[in-house]
């Protein structure tokens, strides 16, 4: 332990003691003048403002970084989505592509509240969560492409695809059977005595009439797991609207009835998806159980692109359930004076170049050999682990 310096210790007289003579008479010098003739108010007034606007300066700072960040997040979701549905349109991608246009500032929320060690169920809408999780762009464009080097080395054409060990749950189509995998991933880290982790359930307007999707929010209210449920009300669950679909004035009003805390929110509003989104997290991580957040967007895309969405009621797309979050969020940029003109074309320029990039080298890839992979449809632990490829072993 170091030895403790005591004043008898500091040297009197000397040029140590000017020094501090010196600094002293500046400092009182600075609060009696110079400060006043600056602020033409007291110095004391003067002070304390300054010491606050700085932790102002601070958290706006931080605010508006996060939004940038979510923001080009979201836009590389998109660029990448609008990549898949022009591939798909070419013949380039064998099975259906499935977009989450209008849905990234709900579904970007997602991926940035969550962190190292929590768990993320995403949906087919989800690449904006997905990506802001830390999915790289390559495992979705290796999945369409049927890849040998892609997560499920070409056994699965779509969104079916994960990262078990990081927290990416892979989906399956079943709507609702998610949730209760989540739950058991929260069981599991409570019995291993692991705290402060969440997990996030990505659901639409019609998983929510699944028994599935009752049966694992119950159990989650029950047990006070860390669940945040995220429910992307986009107006129809393919062809079927919301008002054939729940009998409720809004789906948050299910909260109520399981006895978890529900938020409502725009989800065309990147600000207040990030802010409601965050806090929801928060407030699982901190304890307070189940959260359950609807945001009431549209899909702006058909169920997937095989489908062009021409029952979609066209007065929806003048309302603001109806906008755009991405220029939305755009708009809000340029509003807030945190960029221009030139730095959204740059950055969408950069995500465009990622895209393409990575879509190029996934063509190089090779694909499944049938004579040399010995294929088996059950999951093994090297398969679920995300071991290196080997075409020769299941
Ligand atoms: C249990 C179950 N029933 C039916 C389906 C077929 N299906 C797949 S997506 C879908 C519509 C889902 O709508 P919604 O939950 O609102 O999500 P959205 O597609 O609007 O994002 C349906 C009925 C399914 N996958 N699972
Ligand atoms: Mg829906």
């Amino acid at each position: 332990m170091g030895r403790l310096r005591t004043h008898s210790r500091i040297p009197v007289g000397g040029a140590r003691c000017k020094n501090l003579i010196s600094k002293k008479l500046a400092l009182i010098r600075l609060r009696k003048e110079i400060l006043p003739q600056i602020a033409g108010k007291s110095y004391i007034p003067f002070m304390v403002q300054t010491v606050v606007s700085r932790s102002a300066v601070g958290e706006a700072s931080a605010a508006r970084d996060e939004y940038l960040k979510a923001y080009r997040l979201m836009l590389l979701a998109r660029v990448l989505d609008d990549k898949f549905a022009s591939l798909y349109r070419m013949g380039k991608i064998n099975g259906g592509v499935f977009l989450g246009r209008g849905q990234e500032a709900f579904s970007v929320a997602a991926g940035v509240a969550l962190k190292k060690g929590d768990v993320y169920a995403p949906l087919i809408r989800d690449a904006a969560g997905r990506i802001a999780f830390g999915e790289p762009i390559l495992d979705a464009i290796r999945s369409f492409f049927g890849s040998r080097l892609g997560p499920t080395r070409g056994r699965d054409g779509n969104v079916h695809r994960g990262r078990p060990r990081d927290g990416h749950l892979p989906m399956i189509s079943h709507l609702g059977a998610m949730i209760s995998v989540v739950n058991g991933v929260l069981f599991a880290h409570r019995m291993k005595g692991v705290t402060g982790t969440v997990g996030i359930a990505s659901i639409g307007d019609g998983g929510t009439s699944t028994g599935a999707f009752h049966e694992a929010l119950n159990q989650a209210a029950v047990e006070k797991l860390p669940l945040v449920m995220m429910i992307a009300n986009n107006e129809y669950a393919y062809s079927t609207p919301t008002d054939r679909q729940y009998a409720c004035e809004n789906l948050v009003q299910r909260a109520v009835g399981y006895g978890v805390r529900g938020h409502s929110l725009d989800g065309t509003d990147l600000e207040e998806c990030l802010k409601v989104v965050g806090a929801a997290v928060a407030a699982a991580r901190a304890g307070n159980g189940p959260q359950f957040v609807v945001a009431r967007l549209l899909r702006l895309c058909g169920h997937g692109e095989h489908d062009d969405a021409s029952y979609v009621d066209s007065n929806l797309k003048s309302t603001t359930t109806g906008r755009d979050c991405l220029k939305v969020a755009e708009a809000h940029i340029v509003e807030a004076g945190w960029g221009g003109a030139n730095d959204l074309a740059n950055w969408r320029a950069e995500a465009i170049q990622k895209v393409e990039e990575s879509v190029a080298r996934v063509q190089r890839d090779p694909t499944p050999d049938p004579y040399e992979e010995d294929w088996c449809a059950l999951s093994t632990r090297r398969l679920s682990e995300g071991e290196p490829a080997s075409p020769s072993r299941p």
